[in-house]
């Protein structure tokens, strides 16, 4: 992603995720917003955008974190978000072990009282131990968590897979997760 695309990117994960306020617009209960609308209140932040624009930020997304609608009048953040909204996915079967990158920091704590969603909707875990790698560095020395999906599956907790592939649950109890 070139560097305005990254910051684009950014600006639409603040506003698609956490505080569409900042921008004056509203995020409906499955977290869609009209494409004009974000267009318009974008521009009127002083951040020249137009629809081509915000297509090649969706589309050349290194984690596709924004999905439009079918008929691309609306656009939303496809997971991530701390404010409340409800994407409608579907309960998924995971694979047998999921992982979790964190920072060296919280591995106590987190073996202490399980993967906790702290200030966003879910616990966001990946199907590789690469992806964990890059999510736990964005905090300091990256640690890989195990997680073990198919005894949580079996035992009856929910997962969701968003539309751009990150694994999505409530809380992982501390007896499903192990170091790698
Ligand atoms: C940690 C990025 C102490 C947890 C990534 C994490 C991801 C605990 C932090 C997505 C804990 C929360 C989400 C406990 C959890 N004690 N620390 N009991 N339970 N933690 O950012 O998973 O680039 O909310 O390990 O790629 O890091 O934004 O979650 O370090 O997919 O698209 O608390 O954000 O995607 O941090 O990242 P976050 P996350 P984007």
């Amino acid at each position: 992603m070139s560097k305005n695309v990254v910051q684009l990117s950014k600006l639409l994960s603040l506003v698609l995720r956490h505080q569409p306020g900042y921008i004056g617009i509203q995020l409906d209960e499955n977290g869609w917003t009209p494409v004009h609308e974000l267009i318009a209140a974008i521009n009127t932040i002083g951040t020249p955008i137009n629809l081509a624009t915000l297509e090649n930020v969706v589309h050349t997304n290194n984690k596709q974190r924004f999905a439009f609608n079918e008929d691309q009048t609306l656009i939303r953040a496809s997971q991530g978000h701390s404010v409340n909204v409800s994407l409608n996915l579907e309960p998924e079967v995971p694979t047998a072990e999921l992982y979790h990158g964190t920072a060296q920091q919280f591995v106590a704590s987190i073996l202490q009282n399980g993967l906790m969603k702290r200030s966003r909707n879910h616990v966001h875990l990946s199907a590789d131990t690469n992806t964990a790698v890059q999510v736990g560095s964005r905090r300091g020395k990256p640690v890989v968590l195990i997680i073990d999906s198919a005894a949580m599956h079996a035992n009856g907790y929910t997962f969701f897979l968003s539309e751009n592939g990150v694994w999505l649950t409530d809380h992982v109890p501390r007896e499903y997760v192990r170091l790698a």
